[in-house]
């Protein structure tokens, strides 16, 4: 959800894989939207569509050889079921979760404070419904923890699974 550390940690692994020769690119759900994605808002519909636009440019750049990190809600099942079609091979999911207690409470765009106030419609975890994932490749716990640990577990999965 918004403020668990999704972007955080998607940098901190893009820093921490600079040192390799791996050409990374962080795909951010929050930066499409200023410009791939701008237009579309937060329905259902609207959704489907960021994540699919995401996920094409993804196998794109998965085709050029990147290593490819995507920092977005995807709030929905079906949003990932569409992504892992349209990446194919190679897709790993990462749930990167904190409780809506600690979200709230770091907060650094007050857009929870304006969704709870119904400034935001559709808001995640508020007033629009995030699924957790049944079996994430990877899961990491924010609340409590360390960036660098967090990005440490991130770090340590990606050697384990994908070769560069
Ligand atoms: C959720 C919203 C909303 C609503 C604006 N619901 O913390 P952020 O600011 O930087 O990350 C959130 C971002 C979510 O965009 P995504 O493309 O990742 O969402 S999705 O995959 O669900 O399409 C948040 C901000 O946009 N934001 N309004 N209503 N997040």
């Amino acid at each position: 959800m918004s403020g668990a550390g999704k972007s955080t940690i998607a940098n901190g692994l893009k820093e921490r894989l600079q040192t390799e020769r791996c050409m990374t690119v962080v795909l951010d759900g929050d930066a499409l939207r200023t410009g791939l994605n701008a237009g579309l808002g937060f329905s259902y519909n609207d959704r489907l569509e960021n994540v699919r636009r995401m996920a094409e440019a993804a196998a794109l750049f998965k085709a050029e050889g990147f290593l490819v990190i995507c920092s977005l809600i995807s709030p929905l099942i079906v949003h990932r079921k569409l992504a892992r079609e349209i990446i194919g091979d190679r897709f790993f999911e990462v749930h990167i979760s904190s409780n809506l207690a600690c979200c709230e409470a770091r907060d650094p765009k007050g857009l929870y404070a304006r969704a709870r106030r119904g400034e935001i419609p559709e808001f995640t975890g508020v007033s629009s419904a995030y699924e957790l994932p049944p079996s994430p490749n990877l899961a990491i716990d924010t609340a409590g923890e360390a960036i660098a640990t967090s990005v440490a577990k991130l770090e340590a999965f990606v050697r384990g699974n994908i070769r560069f």
